[in-house]
């Protein structure tokens, strides 16, 4: 028999993850995503291949299980009962998932309002604690890190290097169905530690010879929230991709690093710009991510209208599926749905046929 289908992260890729017997093996099925060429974006951009890195398609639909199964099994290993999160809505829809796989209690604080609806549902239905904070993600993050000073909770935002380790298993992936690192990686950037993680993990595949090159890093901001870009923290972040609403970056340092070392660059996208990528997606792809994941494909589009687009073999990531965000799906698509009797002549006249 050949080894079942997704494994897990911790079992597909413990010899390069921080595990030691006594971490529990735990998994809801994450990592191995698909990696699906692109049929339409690659060609309108000119490039030799373009790849999608299907994130959406972990358990609780983003990239964040990867580095939460690591860092929950990594807390009740170290005897922790209960986990705690700041999170503009993924990372804490994946703790309270982990949480509730493992039976330990799982408390998140969410920005107030601008949470996307399926992500609190998650949290909801995984049965965490949930305080939405009168402030910001940073706020949230600021006080979350004040919270664990006093209390046995183990913090699972990605300032835990768990996480890291865990989300780094993406770039591994790509090597191994590429059988090389890509000439480039296009990226959305929040609080940055997806983009430290990638680095790190391209770094280690080149030698380890799993990979030949260092891909070029493209980061990529929303323009309202793109403190990396501006080079100063943004007090009050603002743009539809909520789950990148972000003005202070925990890891902004080492995604300073991974841009300069590996030659690439983090810019800003707008929200226009977003909501193109992310309509085109859908619409000519069959890829329906949440805006903050098409910030990648707009960033690629933005470099190529300035004729700043190297060619190559590029990966994007799509971070997140959009059924997070049935909202902004509503509200930022021409919803054409035409009524029609429960008869045949009914329905052809609707169907025009
Ligand atoms: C879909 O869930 O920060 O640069 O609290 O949900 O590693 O932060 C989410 C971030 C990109 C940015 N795409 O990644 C959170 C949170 C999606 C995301 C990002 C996030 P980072």
């Amino acid at each position: 028999m050949t080894e079942p289908h997704r494994r897990g992260v911790l079992a597909r890729w413990a010899e390069v993850l921080p595990l030691t017997p006594q971490t529990p093996r735990i998994t809801l099925g994450e990592g191995e995503t698909p990696l699906v060429r692109s049929v339409a974006i690659e060609r309108e951009l000119g490039l030799d291949e373009l790849w999608f890195k299907l994130e959406s398609s972990n358990p609780t639909g983003s990239f964040k299980d990867r580095g939460m199964v690591v860092a929950v099994a990594k807390a009740i290993e170290r005897g922790s009962k209960a986990v705690l999160c700041a999170s503009t809505g993924n990372t804490s829809a994946s703790a309270a998932a982990y949480a509730a796989h493992c039976g330990i209690e799982a408390s998140i604080l969410v920005p107030e309002g601008r949470v996307a609806a399926g992500k609190l549902a998650q949290a909801v239905a995984f049965g965490a604690r949930i305080v939405e904070v009168e402030g910001s993600f940073d706020d949230a993050l600021r006080l979350a890190l004040e919270v664990v000073e006093t209390q046995p909770i183990a913090l699972v935002n990605s300032v835990n290097p768990d996480r890291i380790e865990g989300q780094k298993t993406a770039a591994y992936e790509i090597c191994e169905t590429l059988t090389d690192a890509p000439d480039a990686l296009a990226i959305p950037v929040g609080n940055a530690g997806n983009i430290t993680a990638y680095w790190k993990g391209f770094v280690e595949c080149a030698a380890l010879d799993y990979a030949s090159l260092h891909p070029r890093m493209l980061g990529f901001q929303a323009a309202g929230a793109a403190p990396i870009v501006q080079g100063a923290p943004v007090e009050n972040p603002q743009t539809v991709a909520t789950a990148i609403r972000i003005g202070k970056p925990a890891s902004w340092k080492t995604a300073e690093q991974a841009r300069d070392e590996s030659g690439g660059l983090i810019e800003a996208v707008t929200d226009e710009e977003i909501l193109d990528a992310y309509r085109l997606l859908a619409s000519k792809e069959g890829l329906f991510v949440e805006p903050a994941s098409a910030a990648s494909v707009a960033g690629l589009r933005k470099l190529n209208r300035a004729g700043a687009l190297q060619g190559g073999r590029i990966v994007a990531v799509l971070t997140g599926s959009g059924l997070k965000d049935p909202e902004t799906a509503k509200e930022h698509n021409a919803i054409d749905v035409v009524r029609a009797p429960a008869t045949l002549e009914g329905v052809q006249r609707a169907l025009g046929v």
